[in-house]
């Protein structure tokens, strides 16, 4: 008997992927191979269903002789362990992801033997409706709450892209990049006050209160399942921090990020070049417990932002504030620095490691951009935020086609350098 070998990556089983077991048991002995959950994130989108039960799943399917789990989205350890005389697999090759399984496929089929069988994938009605039902669950409000909890639990580094609108929201959900044989995307979302009140053609002092930040929170949220981290900035005053982590907690916000600050709110980028005033140990926790104290639930995250590192105050004066910010009931720390170099932000989360090890620790790697996700990793950093890219990018390509239509007194000459209308016209999905 021959062996063949299909993978799934589903939570729900539909006639689309009962036409591939029909089609592949025909070739001979079916293994379907189940992806774990890193890879499913990495590739496909955050699963619903643990692992056990979309093992479960798919064990109860007529004509499947054994289930696996998948590792990685390549079948490099498939085909070494496995050695399949068939891989079945949908023809829907059509994104760069999707090309690069494929030749990851080819590759080792070169090496190992072995020939890929290609089923027509269903498109129909019916298995849309399904695919529907399943992005708008992720949408919902108590599973995209819960997700960036999970999503802690699931992987090392948990990787955050600043949006500012449906628009960037878009981008950050949807964009997958495939390298190094290996396929990556976004875990969530960074409300940034900065970009949401430079984009509002306002400065970054809390000037843009709550209502309008929710504003934007809200056309985020239409659009995209992925968790939100919001910037709280200072959290304001206690008696109003407490109605709004209400609020952010209902409409499905996972996480917001308040910071050490009092009085006027500058952007911590300023460092001491501006007046900036720390909040007292005391008056922080009680805020911080303040907000634990009125969640409905355990997955809304309050985590506190230490700004010592960047009003020049020393480690030891973060270490203490972090530790007591972390027994007042802070579910994560953000330790922020504006250094070119990330050695003090190292020094620091090893000393803080030292005796915390769990307590969730986040950075905003803007200064010291040349450190990657995995040395950051490295010294126990769980959350990494990019905090401001997205509308940096847009503005100096903005500012270029403004001065170029002035200069030139028409567009065809920027008209190579920005998105075909015929294209712009379709990025929108209708329902
Ligand atoms: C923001 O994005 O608004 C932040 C991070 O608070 S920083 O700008 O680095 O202070
Ligand atoms: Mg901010």
């Amino acid at each position: 008997m021959s062996t063949v070998y299909t993978l799934f990556c589903t939570d729900v089983i539909h006639e689309g992927h009962l036409n591939i077991i029909n089609k592949a048991r025909e070739l001979g002995d079916l293994t379907v191979g189940v992806l774990n959950d890193d890879a499913m994130i990495r590739y496909n989108r955050f699963p619903t269903l643990s692992l056990e039960e979309r093992v479960e799943l798919v064990k109860g399917i007529e004509g499947v002789k054994d289930v696996i789990v998948q590792n990685s989205v390549m079948y490099d350890e498939i085909f070494e362990t496995l050695k399949p005389d068939f891989v079945v697999h949908g023809d829907n090759w059509g994104d760069a992801a999707m090309q690069t399984i494929k030749a990851n496929i080819e590759k080792n089929i070169e090496k190992y033997g072995g020939k890929l069988v290609e089923i027509p994938y269903t498109y129909n009605e019916n298995v849309k409706k399904i695919d529907d039902r399943m992005m708008e669950k992720l949408a919902l409000p108590d599973f995209r709450r819960a997700r960036l909890k999970k999503v802690l639990g699931m992987r090392d580094v948990v990787k955050i892209m600043q949006v500012h609108s449906g628009l960037t929201g878009l981008i950050v959900e949807k964009t997958v990049v495939s390298e190094d044989d290996n396929i990556d995307q976004f875990d969530g979302m960074w409300l940034s006050s900065l970009c949401d009140s430079t984009d509002r053609g306002k400065p970054d002092i809390e000037l843009v209160d709550m209502t309008s930040r929710l504003k934007t929170i809200s056309e985020v949220l239409d659009v995209t399942t992925k968790p939100i981290i919001l910037d709280g900035d200072t959290g304001g005053l206690t008696e109003h921090f407490v109605y709004n982590v209400r609020t952010l907690e209902r409409l499905g916000v996972s996480a917001v990020i308040i910071e050490d600050k009092t009085g006027l709110k500058k952007n911590s980028l300023f460092g001491t070049e501006v007046a900036q005033t720390q909040d007292s140990i005391e008056n922080f926790c009680a805020k911080i417990s303040a907000g634990k104290a009125v969640q409905r639930t355990d997955d809304f995250m309050i985590i506190a932002r230490c700004e010592s590192l960047i009003l020049e105050k020393g480690q030891e004066d973060a270490l203490e504030r972090c530790h007591a910010y972390v027994k007042a009931g802070a579910d994560g720390i953000m330790i922020h620095s504006r250094q070119k170099s990330p050695k003090e932000i190292f020094d620091f989360c090893d000393a803080f490691r030292e005796t915390d090890k769990t307590t969730p620790i986040v950075v905003v790697p803007t200064s010291f951009n040349e450190v990657t996700a995995e040395e950051l990793a490295s010294h126990g950093i769980n959350i990494i935020i990019y905090a401001n890219q997205m509308l940096r990018a847009a503005y100096p390509a903005m500012t270029h086609v403004a001065e170029s239509i002035l200069k030139n007194h028409r567009s065809a000459e920027i008209e190579g350098e920005i998105i075909p209308f015929k294209q712009i016209i379709r990025i929108i999905d209708e329902l």
